[in-house]
């Protein structure tokens, strides 16, 4: 390929790349082009939740790359997360009343901040939730743990709660990337 084509070739890659960022970015205020994900506050008893709210929000912020991640010294804007409520109760019984399912609901409490401007761009409540047994194999538990629509497919395996707590993570994780999107 000589000079000419293979500089053509990038100008057209460019454009593809821009009309891909422009549609993606939606309706998001022009000045910001990045985020950070504050440290995770946590106001419940449930230490795990901290960490896994942290992994899986930047997971799927880098993942979606609506913004560029990167940490607050350099950030137009952060997320600030704090988890204010973790319950357990029960959701089904067994016909001998002992509990066939429990289900474990997630609050967290969000602010997404212009650090540039230094003011709010929304503040909001998200929850999630998950269902889980009370103990056994979530992979054959007939229980469509994920909320995904398919019951004990192959990504369901682990321990019953832990996973539970991450599809509840997981759904408040997509809410808040679909609210920053949506947001002005
Ligand atoms: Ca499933
Ligand atoms: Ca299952």
């Amino acid at each position: 390929m000589d000079w000419k084509k293979s500089s053509l070739l990038a100008a057209n890659l460019l454009i593809l790349a821009g009309c891909g960022i422009y549609s993606f970015r939606g309706n998001l205020p022009p000045h910001i082009n990045s985020i950070a994900i504050a440290t995770v506050v946590n106001q419940t008893s449930e230490f795990a939740v901290t960490d896994a709210a942290s992994e899986l929000v930047t997971d799927l912020f880098v993942d979606e790359n609506v913004l560029r991640v990167t940490d607050e010294d350099r950030a137009d804007s952060n997320l600030q997360i704090t988890i204010s409520r973790v319950t357990d109760r029960p959701a089904t019984y067994t016909a001998g009343e002992t509990v066939e399912e429990w289900r474990i609901d997630i609050v967290a409490q969000v602010i997404w901040y212009d650090l540039s401007r230094n003011r709010p761009l929304f503040e909001k409540s998200f929850s999630g939730f998950g269902f889980y047994p009370p103990g056994g194999d979530i992979g054959s538990d007939n229980i469509d743990n994920d909320n995904d629509g398919s019951v004990d497919e192959g990504d369901e395996f682990g321990d019953p709660r832990e996973f539970a707590l991450r599809v509840a993570i997981q759904k408040i994780s997509q809410d808040i990337l679909n609210e920053v999107v949506s947001t002005w």
